[in-house]
């Protein structure tokens, strides 16, 4: 099966619907409207992304909540946590650091390359570029991907249960009860004067292929939710069906939770030229109003309903506002799922390594899909020989404590936050790299 994070629909006729309408026409429009920053264009979003003070080569950044437990803040860690939201709550995304250390974020490149070498009998050796033109059968090399199934290898375990790693999604959804999902990763080969015994070379065909698109189904994220549980209430998992890991990301609707986010952990310095990953900052305030302009579009809505993937056209409006964030090893991007987001390929003579997640809030699942689930992630975590590190925190987020997520049964989880909480405006000149730092700017439409 494909990669439904991947896979394209659109016909060419969407329209970017930058220009902010007045009146809602919806009792959710209604709600983005009273938003703080509906008023602001993606222009002017995306004119404001701030960067990072020490090195402008990368997007402003947080320091990693110390712990989910919001009991632990000092006063200075809650107001990091509180401009940390606020970014968020503005732009649909945010970039947290040292969520892994140096060490952490090689292990992780190191496990990557591994995939690489198993998966081509050892055609493809890490320490000789010259073999990098072989890749895995089973991968994606057009988006960098050693392997379609989710991976279940020790380092990439220990990243998913980190706790400087849950604790920004703790935060975002204001609740510990917060489970993750298990994804791919991927490495995008250098492309620009590649190193190699006999000299440099430009090596344009490792160029992985650019996008820019939403993993949902849009008007069904706005809808009654009824496809999409059916759907989650469908998923097998076990060996034959490791893509169901993958199609639980597309199966959001705001009425099984309202918000829904998506994170790439990246595991070297990447800068602009590397490629990588790609968003338009603010959209999510402008999503209803883009959903609602393109909705007579029948070969649009067909396809997103289709695959829950929504792929925009090279020519549409939107691709002008996408943006690289870059930055450093062992930063982790977070985006409101409604964010349109994708990458951009390598330019450089650096690789670019990364690995997708997703936290969701711990729902009780359908009790078939529940039990297919823990069973798959408790055989997983055994075969990886990871069951003696699984800590407190790991079984709770991957669904396998008797009160996680993983749990049977019906009704709604409770107590949630739909969204970031509004939160007071941080003191500015937080210090560089130091405190939060970041200010709301001024320069509002409207
Ligand atoms: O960072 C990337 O390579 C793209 C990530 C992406 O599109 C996704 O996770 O859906």
């Amino acid at each position: 099966m494909d990669n439904p994070r991947k896979r394209g629909g659109g016909d060419g006729s969407s329209a970017a619907g930058t220009t902010p309408r007045s009146k809602p026409a919806t009792t959710a429009t209604a709600r983005e409207v009273e938003s703080e920053w509906a008023g602001l264009t993606l222009e002017q979003f995306r004119a404001e992304v701030p960067r990072d003070p020490d090195d402008a080569r990368f997007i402003f950044s947080f320091p990693a909540p110390a712990s989910p437990s919001s009991a632990l803040h000092t006063p200075q860690e809650a107001e990091e946590a509180e401009a940390l939201v606020a970014f968020f709550d503005k732009f649909g995304f945010v970039v947290v650091r040292d969520v892994l250390t140096p060490q952490e974020a090689q292990a992780t490149v190191n496990e990557i390359f591994g995939l690489l070498e198993e998966g081509t009998e050892g055609r493809f050796d890490r320490h000789d570029v010259s073999t990098w033109d072989q890749w895995p059968a089973e991968g994606m090399a057009k988006h960098g991907m050693p392997s379609r199934p989710p991976l279940f290898t020790p380092q990439i375990l220990r990243n998913r249960q980190n706790p400087r790693l849950v604790s920004p999604f703790a935060l975002l959804f204001g609740s510990e009860d917060i489970m993750i999902s298990h994804d791919r990763a991927s490495l995008f080969r250098p492309t620009k004067g590649v190193q190699f015994p006999t000299g440099a070379r430009d090596m344009p065909h490792w160029r992985t292929s650019e996008n820019l698109h939403l993993d949902m189904d849009v008007w069904g994220y706005l809808g009654s939710g009824d496809k999409e549980r059916r759907t989650l209430a469908g998923l097998q998992y076990g060996d034959r069906h490791l893509n169901h890991f993958i199609f639980e990301n597309n199966q959001v609707c705001e009425r099984i939770h309202p918000l829904n986010v998506q994170a790439v952990l990246n595991l070297v310095d990447n800068v602009e030229a590397d490629g990588g990953f790609q968003c338009v900052p603010g959209f999510r305030h402008h999503f209803n109003r883009w959903a609602e302009a393109n909705a007579g579009k029948r070969d649009l809505v067909e396809m997103a309903k289709e695959r829950n993937s929504m792929m925009f056209p090279d020519d549409d409006p939107i691709q002008k506002f996408g943006m690289r964030i870059t930055m450093r090893a062992g930063s982790m991007v977070i985006w409101d799922q409604r964010t349109p987001h994708g990458a951009r390929p390598n330019k450089s003579g650096r690789m670019r390594c990364a690995q997708f997640l997703r936290m969701f809030p711990a729902q009780p699942m359908d009790p078939k899909r529940a039990q297919a689930r823990v069973h798959t992630v408790d055989a997983k975590v055994r075969a990886a020989g990871f069951a003696p590190e699984l800590t407190d925190l790991g079984r709770r987020v991957f669904g396998l404590s008797a009160g996680g997520g993983g749990r049977t049964g019906g009704g709604g989880g409770g107590g949630r936050r739909g969204s970031p909480a509004r939160v007071a405006v941080p003191r500015p000149g937080g210090g560089a790299r130091g405190g939060g730092g970041w200010q709301r700017g001024g320069g509002r439409a409207g």
